[in-house]
């Protein structure tokens, strides 16, 4: 079973922008933010109990997010899912013939190892796995 929601993602035009809301407003305490170079996104952490709001602000015009916002503007971009054993867990769901976006982890945020699930696959809802690294 996966042990938590792990984070939820949300696509923004701009973290300094959508930051206030979510920490002054919602009173969420801001953990940090980071560059995520690999998924070509800056991402900002706010901290909610055993999760965590994660703001996703494109940093290329070929972004996975920057397509999402360009089609549907800011909004729930996906839900993270932590897991044990990411790999045994993506075989698993490739044996059952679920669409995986990546069939091995690639590097995250928070030195986090993640993979994706097909929307398709999962009712329209983006679905990433994670777990994580060493450092964390
Ligand atoms: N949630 C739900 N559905 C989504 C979606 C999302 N976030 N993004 C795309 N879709 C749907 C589209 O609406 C579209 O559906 P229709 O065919 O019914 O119109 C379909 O998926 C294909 O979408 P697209 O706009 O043509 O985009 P692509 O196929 O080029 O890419 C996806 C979609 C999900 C494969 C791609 O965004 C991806 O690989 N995402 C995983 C990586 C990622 O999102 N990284 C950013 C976050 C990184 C992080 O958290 O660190």
């Amino acid at each position: 079973m996966p042990k938590k929601i792990s984070h939820i993602g949300i696509a923004v035009t701009s973290i300094d922008e959508a930051l206030p809301f979510y920490r002054d407003v919602l009173g969420l305490e801001f953990e940090g933010a980071e560059v995520v170079e690999e998924q070509k996104v800056k991402v900002a952490f706010l901290v909610i109990g055993e999760s965590r709001i994660e703001l996703l602000e494109p940093t290329a015009p070929d972004s996975p997010v920057a397509k999402f916002l360009e089609k549907n503007g800011p909004g729930i971009h996906h839900l993270a899912y932590q897991v044990d054993g990411l790999e045994g867990r993506l075989a698993s769901l490739k044996g059952q013939g679920v669409r995986l976006i990546d069939e091995t982890p690639r590097l995250g945020a928070h030195h986090t190892r993640i993979a994706f699930l097909h929307p398709k696959a999962s009712g329209g809802v983006l679905t990433e796995l994670c777990e994580p690294g060493e450092h964390k």
